[in-house]
């Protein structure tokens, strides 16, 4: 029998090798006379370290090197972090499939000298290390007494910085400290009532080329279903609100009897205004839902505030 040969673009991070390193075993248990080869490259995200995240934009940060690599035929599959992945892809690309979803939500991790606390009981001016806006924007709208401070590199990077006093807790994904190994250090998940995750976390996305039929057909023995039907769901909102991978945004869903249930907000980056809604509708059509639950947020103001972030960061 010929040998089907698969080349993946990844991220060179240790986590991005994790994810990758998964995909590829789980191809090679799924696919007889597979060949999976994993060319591993740093992107733009990963070059540009000392500035802040959200300052230096958000259009494929993480994704464009490896998009171009498949749009040149150099690799036939690009695996990424859900959450890294734009809502709108390159001509010629396409979302071929979403792997299960390990835990959504976000983790407190602390430094030892504060084991004793919790995210509601730390200490007044306690430094905590986040540079996504999502988190900061809702950790300050409910604890305005806490400080925040920009902290950048990959999650090993910023444990160390974590360790070493700069920070009194940093917040991180759940699923990239499991996937590292790191689970230990989750003092504690983040309740969705304080903080929503992000836009599709958790979960893998990996992208092909939207002709490549051969490809699309094998890649989809690693779709999991239920994450499918809510990430569509997660980034329907999200595109319908024109908000890039760096914005205040974020989102709890499930599926229970056929029906999606999405919970999305928008806030101010300053934690003042913050907008939550809720909607619900047949998993069968994720990308209404949406939509539906964005366009709610619009009507109680979102645009507004996401206009003004707009104005400051561009
Ligand atoms: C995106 C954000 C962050 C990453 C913004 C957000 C976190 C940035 C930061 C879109 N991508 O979540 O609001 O804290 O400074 C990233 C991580 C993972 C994928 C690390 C993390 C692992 C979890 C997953 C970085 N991308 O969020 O702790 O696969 O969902």
């Amino acid at each position: 029998m010929a040998i089907t040969k698969i080349r993946i673009a990844t991220r060179r991070s240790k986590l991005a090798m994790v994810q990758t390193l998964w995909v590829k075993e789980e191809l090679e248990r799924n696919i007889p006379n597979i060949e999976v080869n994993i060319e591993a490259m740093a992107t733009q995200g990963d070059k540009i370290l000392d500035v802040a995240l959200a300052k230096i934009g958000d259009k494929g940060l993480f994704t464009k090197e490896l998009e171009t690599q498949m749009l040149q035929d150099k690799a036939d599959i690009a695996v990424h972090s859900l959450k890294d992945l734009p809502t709108n892809l390159p001509d010629g690309l396409t979302l071929g499939c979403i792997t299960k979803r390990e835990d959504p939500s976000d983790a407190l991790v602390i430094n030892k000298k504060n084991e004793s606390y919790k995210l509601e009981n730390l200490p007044s001016g306690s430094i905590v290390g986040t540079s996504s806006l999502r988190r900061l924007a809702q950790l300050k709208f409910n604890f305005p007494n806490l400080i925040f401070k920009d902290i950048r590199g990959n999650v090993i990077t910023r444990l160390e910085k974590l360790d070493s006093g700069e920070f009194d807790c940093i917040i991180l994904a759940a699923a990239g400290l499991k996937r590292l190994g790191f689970e230990s250090r989750i003092h504690q998940l983040i309740p969705s009532e304080i903080s929503l995750h992000a836009v599709g976390q958790g979960a893998l996305g990996i992208e092909c080329k939207s002709d490549n039929h051969d490809v699309l057909k094998i890649i989809q023995v690693l779709t999991h279903e239920e994450t499918s039907k809510r990430c569509l769901a997660e980034r329907s909102f999200l595109r319908e609100l024109e908000g890039g991978c760096q914005v205040p945004i974020g989102v709890n869903s499930g599926i229970k009897n056929n029906q999606i249930f999405l919970t999305g907000m928008v806030a101010s980056i300053d934690g003042k205004k913050l907008i939550k809604d809720k909607s619900i509708g047949p998993s069968t059509d994720p990308e209404r839902i949406g939509k539906d639950l964005a366009n709610k947020l619009k009507i109680q103001g979102a645009e507004k505030i996401l206009e003004e972030i707009f104005n400051e960061y561009r």
